[in-house]
């Protein structure tokens, strides 16, 4: 098929999803045309099935706020026409659904039938979407679009709750390469952050408010109480200043790392012992996956779609959103020398069910529907 993918380039949740899945499907021998305002950031590869587009902005000193959804929506005619795309895949609603459905109706008129598929990614409808400015635009473009998927239950769930969505929602939920994100060998790294054979605890997210990432250094203030601690902080944005602040006030900034953003964050995730994610608002957790890939337990709260990828007692815990002091006894206890090994394996033996190579075929199965039925 010729698939045309719409995402934001960025290191969160959904462009990675959109462009490993993008990825996939050209290993897979589609040719996939990703449709975006700069190259995606794991796109770092050349394959002869992948083409990217970008969108450009023209300014003008009358626009306040640059008009990105319109030159988006010129943007997918464009290659909808010229490249006789067979779909377009946008990832996260807002304003990726709206200008989709903009590009179908300007085709139309030109006798060109293109389907859109839209994907749910989370904040898009937990948090963003429901804001009044955007709600009723979601709404139409959602219940617009000709095939919905949603990444798990619980946002599903939430997307009926919240708005008035018609559409049938498929769950299709997200998946991982267990070839790039498996356990290496990293001792000399390790011995360098942890001399002592401390234990190593690991966030990895977009410090926004909804990480609640204060929890994590509440719950670590605790633990170090207790045993030999490290912990590792990866990603970067509007809380991070803050968050420096509190661990300095707290007196526990010396055993904290603010590593900034990553790209090999498979290999600090080789050197952890447990991943922390106590999240307000979560529709899956991918960062989790991630670390479960690698054999890294997770300590969670139980919001949105984490429960559908962390098993309590299993894989790691589950506590209420906010009780950091639950967190802090289960990590205790997961990181026992005698414990630990058997959560480790348990979290990569439920990595293994999101195998990249088990959820494409349910994404192919969904286009091939979808394209029948337009
Ligand atoms: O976590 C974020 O804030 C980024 C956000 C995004 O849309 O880029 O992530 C969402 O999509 C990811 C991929 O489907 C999910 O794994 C995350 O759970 C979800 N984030 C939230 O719901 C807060």
């Amino acid at each position: 098929m010729n698939i045309g993918i719409v995402c934001y380039p960025t290191f969160g949740g959904s462009g990675v999803v959109a462009t490993e899945l993008g990825k996939a499907l050209a290993k897979n021998g589609h040719r996939v045309h990703f449709i975006t305002y700069s190259q995606p950031t794991r796109l770092d590869f050349f394959n002869e099935n992948v083409f990217y587009h970008e969108v450009f902005i023209p300014s003008y000193p009358l626009f306040q706020h640059p008009p990105y959804e319109l030159a988006l929506s010129s943007k997918m005619v464009e290659v909808v026409k010229n490249h006789q795309l067979d779909l377009l895949h946008v990832h996260y609603a807002i304003p990726h659904a709206s200008a989709a459905y903009m590009a179908k109706q300007i085709l139309r008129t030109q006798g060109i039938t293109i389907p859109v598929i839209t994907t749910l990614h989370g904040t898009d409808i937990t948090l963003v979407g429901k804001d009044p400015s955007f709600e009723p635009v979601v709404t139409f473009s959602i219940n617009a679009s000709d095939g919905v998927t949603a990444v798990s239950e619980s946002l599903r769930r939430d997307t009926y709750e919240q708005f008035a969505v018609e559409r049938e929602i498929e769950v299709i939920p997200n998946f991982i390469d267990l070839e790039r994100f498996q356990k290496q060998k990293k001792d000399h790294f390790k011995m360098a952050i942890a001399p002592l054979g401390e234990k190593i605890l690991l966030h990895i997210s977009n410090f926004r408010k909804v990480k609640r990432i204060e929890d994590i250094l509440r719950m670590f203030a605790i633990l170090r109480k207790e045993m030999c601690v490290k912990l590792l902080l990866i990603g970067d944005g509007p809380e991070r200043a803050g968050l420096e602040k509190m661990a300095r006030e707290m007196g526990i900034s010396q055993d904290i790392r603010f590593l900034g953003k990553l790209d090999a964050i498979e290999e600090v995730l080789s050197i952890a012992d447990l991943f922390v994610m106590p999240s307000e608002k979560e529709s899956f957790g991918l960062a989790a996956l991630e670390a479960m890939a690698c054999e890294v337990p997770v300590i969670s709260s139980n919001a949105g779609g984490i429960p559908e990828v962390n098993i309590q007692g299993k894989t790691g815990f589950i506590s209420e959103v906010g009780d950091y002091e639950d967190m802090a006894r289960n990590a205790a206890f997961v990181l026992q020398d005698e414990q630990l090994p058997v959560f480790r394996a348990h979290a990569l033996a439920r990595a293994k069910e999101f195998d990249i190579n088990l959820i494409l075929p349910r994404y192919e199965f969904f286009y091939q529907k979808i394209v029948a039925q337009s």
